[in-house]
């Protein structure tokens, strides 16, 4: 086992998260009376101003209900093409929703708001119902770029005027807050419904909490139990997710302190580093090569990383990465460099 960039979703819970683990009191979720599950869920709610949370098992299960929560069958959902919910969960909101996609494009995963006014189409009979927008921050194909408040209010406020409803893939919403230096709560205040993931940077084995009004969470709930989402008694898992929520936001900071430092070193190589306008956690490298060939001969040295297109490699700090994690890995790419420039 090597210094493992793949992704933040690599970390193993802590001995203290484990102690929480297994003194967690529980009951039957299902039931609503897991005392663990309905802590997290009010307290995530309350982390992000809003009234109500659904515990799920996956960020893709919290999009996945978020979508159906908001629309019915053939409604249009506007989104970036280079957004997780479109691009990474395999077609499953065609499959759960029969939604059609209207995909949009942008700097940093982000449409502009003339983007969006332009791929509104006038309601007519030939036309599908427009009605919601999904975005995502920090934006994960992007770079892990975390995106303002002054970029995503214009682009909201265009959406509302349609009567568009505004989902946040927030799967690292913490990261983006705390890279921007705001509140989790200000950066989530101007849509309805907003997922975060427990084991991404926050460090939890499993879970996502889907966060919204009471009744967009009480039809929710209808719809994680149809897709085998009722977890009976969670509160083992959420009781991980409560410690990462209390103990694991702030030091998300060292994360990408150490991602930053990598995306220099890099670029000093000669590497030709992606570098959003507010980076997190995640540095992208375009290569000469195959990123599979860099995957492979990187691997033999005990650095793991991942592609992120034929010649686009992604490393993501986290958890589980210290310093010296990251000097070996800096030195395994010099070394590399050198062999691609020779
Ligand atoms: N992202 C994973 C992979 O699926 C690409 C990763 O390693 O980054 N939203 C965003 C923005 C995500 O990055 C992910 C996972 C999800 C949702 C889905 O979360 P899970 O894996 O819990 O279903």
């Amino acid at each position: 086992m090597g210094t493992d960039f793949r992704s933040d979703t690599v970390t193993r819970p802590t001995q203290a998260m484990r102690d929480a683990m297994m003194a967690a009191a529980v009951g039957d979720d299902v039931y609503g009376e897991d005392p663990s599950v309905n802590q997290l869920e009010a307290v995530a709610a309350q982390m992000l101003g809003k009234e109500a949370g659904l515990f799920v098992p996956s960020g893709t299960m919290a999009n996945q209900v978020a979508i159906l929560t908001h629309t019915e069958r053939g409604d249009e959902v506007f989104i970036h093409q280079d957004s997780h919910a479109y691009y990474y969960e395999g077609g499953a909101a065609a499959m759960w929703s029969g939604i059609t996609w209207n995909l949009l494009d942008g700097p940093e995963g982000t449409p502009s708001p003339e983007t969006l006014r332009k791929s509104i189409r006038p309601k007519n009979i030939h036309h599908p119902t427009p009605r919601l927008l999904s975005l995502e921050n920090t934006h994960n194909r992007a770079g892990g770029a975390a995106i303002s408040l002054e970029r995503l209010i214009p682009l909201i406020d265009e959406a509302r005027s349609y009567g568009l409803g505004v989902h946040l893939d927030g799967a690292r919403l913490f990261n983006a807050a705390v890279a921007l230096g705001i509140a989790a709560s200000d950066l989530a205040q101007p849509f309805d419904s907003v997922s975060i993931c427990l084991s991404k940077g926050l460090g939890a084995p499993v879970g996502s909490v889907l966060i919204g009004s009471k009744p967009f969470i009480d039809r929710a709930r209808v719809f994680r139990k149809w897709l085998g989402g009722g977890m009976r008694q969670a509160g083992i898992i959420a009781a991980a997710g409560l410690y990462a929520l209390a103990n694991n936001i702030q030091r998300l900071e060292e994360d990408h302190i150490r991602a930053r430092h990598m995306a220099h070193a890099l670029s000093e190589m000669g590497y030709q580093v992606m570098l959003p306008t507010v980076p997190t956690n995640m540095v992208m490298l375009d290569l000469p090569v195959p990123a599979t060939e860099a995957i492979d001969q990187l691997a033999h040295e005990q650095v793991l990383v991942g592609a992120m297109g034929p010649q686009r490699l992604r490393l993501v700090t986290h958890l589980d990465i210290d310093d010296e994690g990251v000097s070996h890995a800096l030195n395994v790419f010099r070394a590399f460099a050198e062999r691609i420039h020779a």
